[in-house]
């Protein structure tokens, strides 16, 4: 099904950005078709920060989460696989293990930082990323999507550079290129895909060009836009707004109508199927 909606340039998809089976679970319910396990929304909801602290075991455990609450299918966001092409692997075969449905993997070297932090981007050697893209193909190839993420325009190298590697990734036997841009327009994203002509299809991520209407994505003929931390911003302004009007007011009567009911908390994660297993496994006199 990922495979369906990230390598095709035919109609355009969207993947939701989730970090727990919380945001999964959300995101499936208000009719979203697929996920993003965003790196920068796992680091953060653990409280680390998106610079290779959280471990890839502990995203192959965020992941597990985010496959289990819901049926949705999942695009991890594996950074650039946590080091060279024998980590990479393991971590694509783990994250194959949990059900994931594919992973993207960047040229970034170990350790990362987030690609709208900073201008300190180095990227790794064409050569040694694609062997990297290679391993993962040999390793989960029928069972995982691999989007070859190009950080070229991120680290300020220009179009020339960004060509070079998608068409070096698309050799590797990537099934998709994720061609990512820290501009507050879409122009660099649109010269790269006019030159690109789609030889493999195209995923964006528009969180600093969040201006443009998909429309544009659209006529494009790009693929698949990914809503990468919105759910996790969210998160952030909600609980904070939360957090200070209990402290300010001693009480929670005012913030009750804004917040979630308990009723809903109990429908998400589905109480009742519980309660219908218990009257079906447990004796009467055990059950709550
Ligand atoms: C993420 O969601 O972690 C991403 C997208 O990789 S970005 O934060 O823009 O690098
Ligand atoms: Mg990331």
């Amino acid at each position: 099904m990922l495979r369906a909606q990230v390598c095709s340039s035919g109609a355009l998809s969207f993947l939701m950005e989730a970090h727990d089976g919380l945001s999964a679970a959300i995101a499936e319910r208000a009719g979203f078709n697929g996920l993003w396990a965003s790196g920068l929304s796992i680091a953060s909801s653990l409280g680390y920060r998106d610079a290779s602290e959280a471990s890839w075991s502990q995203l192959v455990a965020a992941v597990e989460r985010i496959v289990d609450a819901t049926q949705l299918p999942v695009l991890v966001d594996g950074d650039g696989g946590f080091g060279n092409f024998n980590n990479a692997r393991l971590l694509a075969s783990k994250l194959r293990q949990r059900g994931a449905a594919g992973v993207a993997l960047e040229d970034s070297c170990f350790p990362k930082m987030n690609s709208l932090v900073g201008d300190r981007h180095p990227l790794a050697d064409i050569d040694e990323f694609s062997g990297r893209l290679r391993a993962v193909k040999d390793t989960a190839a029928d069972d995982l999507v691999l989007v070859a993420r190009i950080e070229a325009l991120i680290a300020g190298h220009g179009m020339d550079e960004a060509l070079l590697r998608a068409h070096a990734y698309a050799d590797a036997g990537a099934d998709a290129i994720l061609i990512h841009s820290r501009r507050s327009t879409a122009d660099e994203i649109l010269s790269f895909v006019r030159a690109w002509q789609n030889r493999l299809p195209v995923v964006i991520v528009p969180t600093k060009y969040y201006r443009t209407p998909v429309s544009t994505y659209r006529r494009a003929r790009i693929s698949t836009v990914i809503w990468a931390n919105h759910s996790m911003r969210a998160a952030i302004a909600a609980m904070q707004h939360v957090c200070r009007r209990i402290i300010a007011e001693e009480n929670t009567a005012s913030i009750e109508p804004n917040i979630a009911t308990l009723d809903e908390v109990l429908e998400l994660f589905k109480y009742d199927e519980l309660a219908n297993a218990e009257a079906r496994y447990l004796p009467h006199r055990l059950r709550q």
